[in-house]
């Protein structure tokens, strides 16, 4: 039977003749809403970890907003918390994590089957989801790849340039490797207990892909997430996959084959146009309006939506942001947005 959901349909290769539409960090500081469950639950993680809160985040945006899918509110971080890195969030400036920086370090990790432990209350939050969300929102589950979030783990923090784990790549290939296969290895077992749990799609982000090149490209990007996807496939008959190899550039042509996902999602440092012409070739594409059209709105936002649709009517694509929507962003303007794309 054909699928009925929009976004399933998408991921399945059909042109729709509107996109469906989705965006990245749709639950989050931008809305009121949520910086009030979040005050309920103390702080951010008691929030991811808060079944029923985490449950009633995920929804606040789609009682706002008419979107066709809902993501899993949790964190690419709650992998290594529950590989026993300590990890916390610094009010104003973002994650902490102990650090891993040679091997005594990587083996002070707990092995993969003892994730669950940890991370039982995301799959309760996706059981939730699964029973509560209208049928025709898909439900997408999500984790970090292995690099963005071994790079986290090396460094204990976000960095501009992803300096250590570089460093670690270079000085100890022996343990940097050893992280990203356990990575590997706990997001095949995570997103496979996300879909258990009820999941419809899982979404791997490589937010920090664009600091690999080349060779480094194809052994730390690459090859984990086409693991990954062939495991899930394997177990999951079918599962659609969405890979984010964010600021990939050159390396995003090519991409769906090579990592075997349904759908490669693009930031915006690419035009739509080269989009259609090198990615869209291939099959789904998801993006890709700069966020920071969400904070000023106005005649610029509605040409470059029009501009995106325009561009990728031809082929199957998933109307998103370029990157997740920022907290100065303007709720209106995430309206004014969705109307565009529907035909505005
Ligand atoms: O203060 C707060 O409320 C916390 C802000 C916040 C939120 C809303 C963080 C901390 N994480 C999240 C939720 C989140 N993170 C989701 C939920 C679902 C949704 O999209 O609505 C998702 C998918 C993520 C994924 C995530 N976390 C990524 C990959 C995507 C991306 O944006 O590149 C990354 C890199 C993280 C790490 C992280 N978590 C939080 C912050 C501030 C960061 C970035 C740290 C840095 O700048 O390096």
């Amino acid at each position: 039977m054909p699928h009925q959901k929009t976004i399933l349909r998408a991921l399945a290769g059909e042109t729709l003749p509107t996109p469906p539409i989705w965006m990245m960090r749709q639950a989050g500081r931008y809305l009121p809403e949520y910086k009030a469950t979040r005050a309920k639950a103390g702080d951010f993680l008691s929030l991811c970890y808060n079944s029923d809160l985490a449950t009633e985040v995920t929804l606040q945006p789609l009682r706002r907003y008419d979107f066709d899918a809902a993501i899993l509110f949790a964190d690419i971080l709650l992998l290594p918390q529950a590989l026993g890195a300590d990890l916390w969030f610094v009010t104003g400036e973002g994650p902490r994590l102990s650090t891993i920086t040679d091997r005594a370090g990587f083996d002070r990790l707990k092995p993969v089957a003892e994730i669950h432990e940890t991370l039982n209350p995301i799959y309760q939050t996706v059981r939730n989801l699964a029973g509560e969300l209208p049928k025709d929102v898909t439900l997408i589950g999500f984790a970090g790849a292995p690099w963005t979030v071994a790079t986290y783990m090396i460094a204990g923090q976000g960095t501009p340039d992803q300096g250590p784990a570089h460093a670690l790549m270079r000085d100890d290939p022996a343990v940097f490797e050893a992280l990203i296969d356990t990575l590997t290895e706990g997001t095949i077992e995570y997103l496979s207990a996300q879909i258990d749990a009820g999941a419809e799609v899982v979404k791997i982000f490589d937010s920090w892909a664009g600091s690999l090149k080349a060779e480094a490209f194809d052994r730390y990007c690459v090859a984990p997430i086409r693991r990954i996807v062939a495991e899930l496939k394997n177990r999951h008959p079918g599962i659609p996959v969405i890979a984010f190899p964010r600021q990939a550039g050159d390396a995003y042509i090519g991409f769906h084959a090579r990592s075997g996902a349904d759908c490669v999602a693009v930031d915006d440092f690419v035009t739509p146009e080269w989009v259609a012409e090198n990615v869209q070739t291939d099959g789904c594409v998801q993006g890709n309006l700069r966020s920071s059209h969400m904070v000023t709105g106005g005649d610029d936002l509605v040409r470059e939506t029009r501009r995106i649709v325009e561009a990728l009517k031809g082929g199957p694509h998933i109307f998103n942001l370029g990157h997740g929507i920022t907290p100065d962003a303007d709720p209106d303007n995430v309206q004014l947005m969705i109307d565009t794309v529907r035909g505005g």
